[in-house]
């Protein structure tokens, strides 16, 4: 068997190469068990207790999503949507505001998110850095270690004596939820990354790699460790991979990601310009060149492309990411992985959410939403249904993980490339079906022809455009014998005996089914077409229908338990819910079915008013939904159905926002505003990448404890006769800000560029001066807007590029010299600084304007005193001007919804009129809105954040230069997601006034 395998995988054994697939990679299939507790694998995949495992990942970040009861939202809609795995980051900077402080609870209580995992029964792999990229802030490092002069990523002492501070924490609680902690533990952790993308790989950084994973061991994490290579590059394979070529780590497994197939342009249409790649037994090697980069582990994608992130200035790239990276690239990319022996993948992003606060690296706006499966507003998009029926299969056929080469088939069309692959241990056989290229787009009929395990088949097939098929075949499903289906399976359970299954195809494409029998079975066409011929011989009964609406068999004798067969097109199959006691079709969602006393309890949503059926064990005598009885008559093929439809959603009123109050919120620039608890700018040291001019103090705002949003600075000078100018070199992310006064006056403003691939994260900023300020003493005042420190993707500590100002100058004409005026600054940012006095909104909440500092974003800020105003607004002072009002919403209990703010002309990316505003909703800073630069004018707020049966307040800080025009839009509520059903919710705990803040 061994040497069979052997000369199949070296593409050898079966006639006609090409145009089929042939293997070219060689894994090491002698390849001993690794075990780790209840976790192990070898070349060909994971196992859990000894059985092998496709891991059909999603990534969720939770510090995206900042309500915590909401996490099982999400858990629930990837278990449902096929998921089995949930990959986490957890981000260093979010837990801690400063060297020594942690924070676990409340939004940032992870340990009560691996218990839902768990609950929702997903396998977990924790990626808990230290640094994790994700288009944080600091890929993910606390503010206090831009501080920090060791080089970061290294074996510096410093910087692994910081690491163990979190490592110490974070690691305690992921060891509590591993698999391995409990015996009586049906999932669980069982993977867990120690860095991401540590493309250096030079002796520090191997010691440093070695620290990571003896620190993981040290901490009482026993399941495999591994790394995420940017790339299949071969960095950090496991030490045993004694292959030329490629650097090795402490880790157990190699993992690596990848995001091929192509972007959207800037137009926002999807290309498709590029194929899948084969990065397992069908590639040519790794970019390294020879053999699989870590042959004695098996396939392993830490991420592959769910979509793919937006940036500043961008026309709005989210809705085409979900199509770019959607329904049917999943089939055809996320299957060829499959195909190449790649049975661990995680799709980055599943649920992407809010880069809420100060959380987004300079790369990013608001929303992460990623046009990942789940979008922002938590809604299933097309994708995610396709993600249910691919789901659906791998967990159908569990004959799917470990799958190797078969050998290739001879196909009638060169348009058409079949990946053939089989089980060593079943012979079973898993067929993905794409064009050649995979990116192909042409319309094909054609006819393959394979040697399956229960004979040579010539089985007649259709590719229609962009799309692949996953088929199966020789499979032993139940007490059925699959031969081959053109169909593809969505799911196959049995219930008490006997069996059930859904296939799909595309709509009006022709479908042809195999089953095999001792003799001829009884075949009973309960609903739609479908002809059946039972060939004696052979035992094969082969059945022909078209994919339309659907048809439901029941196939009785032949030897077999009775099967009910329901054949769908692809539409009437995503309404099917696969669950582990029932097949449920018709609600928009089925979060949970479980079975207790005789009653089949499901909870799910629905987007209108829906039919419910249900085929359930024969014990089930009651059916409820969301608690509620639901009467139900007997339906087709032993199934139950609603007698009522099930209800959908009711409108939800939103009240308009009116009642505005303002207040001026740059008193700083007053050349009166007393600073005399500020810090002085000193001579401190800089850990800043970032040279300064000789002779100019270290300025940068992280020195002085300020890391995330806003800063101010107040100098005083002594003006000089040539002096024409102030020359402010600052630091400020993408689509940063500054703002200068002097004496009051408003000089101007900067801002950094907005753009791909790097944005450009500093700036110098030349107001002229006025007049009067060529001598005597007068006083500078600046606020710098910093949208975020840098990643630090290469290893080189760029996270340390200096925020705030760098230098300033007085200088003289156009193009003049600078003059050596010493300038005496003093310094405030966020309140505290990295002592916080918000807890619960945590380190990414505030910035240092001055209503931040004052409590003016929370709700219970008593603003009565202000002055009315109307929005939208036409003029507005230079500076920062807060608008405050409150409102009530009264969404229907028991119905789900994300509304959002939104602001100005939604159809629009970006606004004719210049301003920005911090929108804070209850306290929480829930986003920049940038008018100018966009696109993300709507800002969903989580239900928990926003209280969606009482009372709300909003607070945004408009920052504008002052010019006509330039002042807030229009601001109202959108409904951007609704169904009837949702989990309950309850308000996330924070302070709620001034006087609630610690001092
Ligand atoms: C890769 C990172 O691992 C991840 O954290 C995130 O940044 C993602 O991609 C992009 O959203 S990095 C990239 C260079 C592939």
């Amino acid at each position: 068997m061994r040497s069979l395998i052997a000369a199949l995988l070296l593409g050898s054994a079966l006639a006609t190469p090409l145009p089929a697939q042939e293997a070219k990679q060689t894994a090491n299939l002698s390849a001993p068990v690794k075990r780790f507790g209840r976790v192990s694998y070898d070349a060909r995949s994971l196992m859990v207790d000894g059985q092998r495992l496709v891991i059909w990942g999603g990534e969720f970040h939770p510090f995206r999503l900042p309500s915590p009861d909401l996490w099982r939202d999400i858990l629930q809609k990837m278990k449902a949507g096929g998921f089995n795995t949930v990959a986490l980051y957890f981000d260093w900077g979010y837990h801690s505001p400063k060297q020594g402080v942690y924070d676990f609870s409340g939004i940032r209580d992870i340990d009560r998110l691996l218990t839902m995992a768990e609950e929702e029964g997903l396998y977990v792999i924790t990626r808990a850095g230290p640094y994790v990229n994700a288009e944080l802030s600091r890929g993910g490092f606390p503010g206090w270690l831009v501080n920090q002069r060791a080089r970061a990523r290294t074996d510096d002492p410093a910087y692994l004596a910081a690491v163990d501070e979190w490592l110490t924490q974070v690691d305690a609680i992921v060891a509590k939820h591993q698999i391995n902690a409990d015996p009586s533990r049906r999932y669980g952790v069982i993977l867990h990354q120690i860095e991401n993308e540590l493309a250096l790989t030079t002796p520090a950084q191997r010691r440093y790699m070695d620290h990571l994973a003896a620190k993981a061991r040290a901490d009482g994490i026993t399941i495999p460790l591994f790394h995420n290579d940017q790339g299949r590059n071969g960095y950090w394979t496991p030490e045993s991979s004694k292959i030329d070529k490629v650097v090795t780590g402490p880790n157990d497994l190699y993992a690596f990601d990848g995001y091929p197939g192509g972007t959207c342009t800037v137009e926002g249409k999807p290309t498709r310009d590029v194929a899948a790649p084969d990065w397992g037994y069908y590639g040519p090697g790794g970019a390294k060149g020879g053999a699989s980069a870590s042959p004695d582990t098996p396939g392993f994608l830490a991420e592959f492309g769910g979509g793919w992130f937006d940036y500043w200035g961008s026309n709005g790239g989210y809705a085409c990411n979900a199509i770019q990276r959607g329904k049917r690239f999943q089939r055809v990319f996320y299957g060829t992985n499959l195909a190449n022996g790649i049975g661990i993948q995680s799709f980055y992003m599943t649920y992407g959410g809010t880069s809420w606060g100060w959380l987004p690296a300079p790369v990013v706006f608001t929303s992460y939403d990623y046009g990942a499966a789940i979008s922002e507003p938590r809604a299933l998009r097309e994708k995610a249904l396709e993600m249910k029926q691919l789901g659906g299969l791998i967990a159908s056929v569990p004959d799917l993980a470990g799958m190797i080469p078969a050998g290739a088939v001879e196909i009638s069309s060169p348009n058409i490339q079949i990946y053939h692959n089989k089980n060593p241990e079943t012979d079973a056989r898993f067929l993905m079906v794409a064009h050649k290229p995979s990116n192909g787009q042409t319309s094909d009929v054609f006819r393959f022809t394979a040697d399956l395990p229960d004979g040579r088949y010539s089985v007649p097939m259709q590719l229609n455009g962009f799309d692949a098929k996953w088929l199966v075949a020789g499979v032993a499903l139940g007490g059925h014998r699959l031969v081959y289906s053109t169909s593809e399976l969505q799911s196959a359970q049995v219930m008490d005996g006997a069996d059930l299954m859904l296939f799909y195809g595309r709509a009006g494409e022709p479908g042809q089914t195999v089953l095999r029998y001792a003799s001829a079975p009884k075949v009973t066409v309960l609903e739609g077409s479908a002809t059946s011929a039972f060939d004696a011989a052979k035992g094969d009964l082969k059945l022909d229908y078209s994919h339309q609406g659907r048809a439901v068999l029941r196939i009785e004798g032949g030897g077999r338990p009775p099967l009910t067969l329901i054949l769908a097109d692809e539409a009437e199959g995503a309404r099917y819910w696969r669950q582990e006691d029932a097949l449920v079709r018709g609600p928009a969602l089925v979060r949970s079915a479980t079975v207790k006393d005789g009653t089949l309890a499901l909870t799910g949503d629905t987007a209108e008013a829906s039919l419910l059926a249900i085929w359930a064990p024969k014990a089930v005598r009651a059916v409820t939904w969301n608690g509620a009885k639901v009467a139900t008559k007997a339906g087709v093929a032993g199934s139950y159905t609603a007698l009522q439809p099930l209800a959908g959603p009711a409108d939800i009123a939103l009240p308009a926002l009116t009642d505005w109050r303002v207040a001026k919120g740059a008193p700083e620039a007053d050349p009166a505003f007393d600073d005399g608890a500020w810090q002085a700018i000193d001579n401190r040291p800089s850990a800043s990448i970032t040279a300064r001019p000789d002779g100019q103090p270290n300025m940068g705002m992280d020195a002085y404890g300020f890391h995330d949003g806003d800063v101010w600075y107040r100098g005083r000078f002594t003006g000089t006769p040539d002096a024409r100018a102030l020359s402010l070199y600052y630091g400020a992310g993408g689509s940063g800000l500054v703002q200068a006064w002097v004496d009051g006056q408003f000089l101007g403003e900067g801002e950094t560029p907005a753009g791909l691939p790097r944005p450009i994260t500093t700036g110098t900023a030349r107001f002229a001066l006025p007049a009067g300020a060529r001598s005597g003493e007068h006083v500078v005042s600046v606020m710098v807007r910093n949208n975020g420190h840098n990643w630090d993707l290469d290893s080189d500590d760029f996270h340390k590029e200096a925020r705030g100002l760098i230098s300033a100058s007085l200088e003289g004409g156009p193009g003049g010299r600078s003059f050596a005026v010493p300038i005496a600054w003093k310094i405030q940012g966020k309140q505290g600084g990295e002592n916080l006095p918000d807890v619960a909104r945590g380190p990414a909440n505030n910035g240092g304007q001055y209503g931040e500092r004052m409590g003016w974003h929370l709700p219970g800020f008593d603003d009565s005193a202000w002055a009315r105003a109307s929005v939208p607004a036409t003029q507005a002072q230079a500076g920062t001007n807060w608008y405050r009002t409150a409102f009530n919403l009264a969404v229907p209990k028991g119905q789900d919804a994300t509304i959002a703010l939104s602001f100005g002309d939604a159809r629009i990316p970006r606004s004719p009129v210049r301003y920005r505003v911090l929108i804070f909703v209850n306290g929480w800073n829930m986003g920049q809105f940038i008018a100018h630069v966009g696109p993300q004018r709507t800002f969903p707020i989580p239900e928990g954040i926003l209280n969606h049966r009482g009372r709300n307040h909003v607070a945004l800080a408009v920052t504008s230069d002052g010019q006509p025009g330039d002042a807030l839009e229009s601001v109202r509520l959108v409904t951007l997601h609704t169904m009837k059903g949702g989990l309950p919710v309850q308000m996330v705990a924070a302070p709620n006034a001034p006087s609630d803040l610690k001092e």
